[in-house]
């Protein structure tokens, strides 16, 4: 059943007066805005942003702009549905990419939002979370999760860039984002616990009655060698077709990595088409290497190498390789929160 709601000129002028002068409003000519009938209606707009295009100018910050007068020197990748300087890609996710120059550091601060970065370029740099000193290596996936202390630093020689993800718009309309900063950490002396702790899937440390506080970030760090063999193993035996997509997950406990962001690696077979369910989450792909094309809602992102770009809810979504190499992906998406809230759903393509 859809009846025509009326509208607010249906209103005398008087009425629509007094109701804004005790701040009410009627509901009713704003129904549809808020209840759209069948799906949402994303603001978002799908979007790629070219590693090549973004990286001259995030260069540029760098000498701009010293550290100390950015503290996180980013560029954030903006959702063009929302206008000019929109802190966010899609709905909950915010992705920026981050430059730090040899010997620079980026002072220690928690915020409420999570993050996770994947390492672009360079070598040398490193995250202490929580006093665990986190290499940055191409394609590792590193957490600093909501309240972890975290800094960043640089012992290379070149410049590093990486691409942080954050579920700070979710924060932000919470009215629930803030930061406190503190001085640098002194890392532990030991290496991250995905090689002291977790190196094989299945084996855990075996667990002490005396450790009576259970971590809930056991792992801060996915080393993406690991990963990505992980994927190629997968795919060896997957039929044509079939996902080849490994969902990153909290080793003591199988849930998603983060509270409401989720991570997958996606291997693209040569000249196999992937078309995936539409999904209520939404998601931003960032490419760690190969080339291919994926096409969002009949658009067309043709994509290389640390090129990123978005998907918003129910997105009819199909990415396919070029060449004879495979390509690696990781998504970002918020199918954890929106399971967390019991509304996620997959909806067969049209
Ligand atoms: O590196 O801690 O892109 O706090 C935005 C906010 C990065 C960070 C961002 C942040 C960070």
């Amino acid at each position: 059943m859809s009846t025509t709601l009326g509208t607010l000129e249906d209103l005398p002028l008087d009425y629509r007066a007094a109701l804004g002068r005790l701040s009410l409003a009627p509901l009713w000519p704003m129904m549809r805005n808020v209840l759209p009938h069948g799906a949402p209606q994303p603001v978002s707009r799908a979007h790629l942003w070219r590693f090549e295009a973004v990286r001259p100018l995030l260069l540029e910050a760098g000498d701009l702009t010293p550290v100390e007068k950015a503290e996180r020197r980013v560029l954030v990748l903006t959702d063009p549905g929302r206008g000019e300087g929109a802190m966010q890609a899609t709905s909950v996710i915010y992705v920026g990419l981050q430059l730090l120059k040899p010997g620079e550091t980026a002072p220690a601060h928690r915020h409420t939002p999570s993050a996770a970065r994947i390492i672009v370029e360079g070598e040398g740099a490193y995250t202490v979370v929580d006093g665990e000193k986190c290499p940055m290596h191409r394609g590792d996936l590193v957490l600093t999760p909501g309240g972890a202390w975290h800094d960043h630093g640089h012992s290379g020689t070149e410049p590093v860039i990486w691409l942080d993800a954050l579920d700070l718009p979710l924060f932000v309309y919470l009215e629930g984002s803030y930061a406190e900063e503190a001085p640098l950490q002194a890392p532990r002396n030991r290496p991250d616990a995905s090689q002291a702790e977790y190196l094989s899937a299945g084996l855990v440390p075996a667990r002490r009655p005396a450790v009576s506080k259970p971590n809930r970030y056991p792992m801060l760090r996915y080393p993406w060698s690991r990963t990505e063999a992980a994927l190629a193993r997968l795919g060896a035996f997957a039929a044509p077709g079939e996902a080849v997509e490994l969902d990153y997950v909290n080793p003591e406990t199988g849930e998603s990595c983060l509270p409401t962001l989720g991570f997958t690696a996606m291997m693209l077979r040569p000249g196999e088409t992937l078309a995936p369910p539409l999904r209520s989450s939404s998601a931003v792909f960032h490419v760690v290497s190969g080339r291919g094309e994926s096409v969002v809602n009949g658009e067309r992102f043709g994509w290389g190498p640390a090129d990123t770009f978005s998907a918003p809810v129910f997105s009819a979504v199909t990415h396919r390789a070029e060449g004879v190499e495979p390509a690696f992906l990781i998504r970002i998406h918020d199918r954890p929160l929106q399971e967390r809230l019991g509304f996620f759903e997959e909806r067969p393509r049209p």
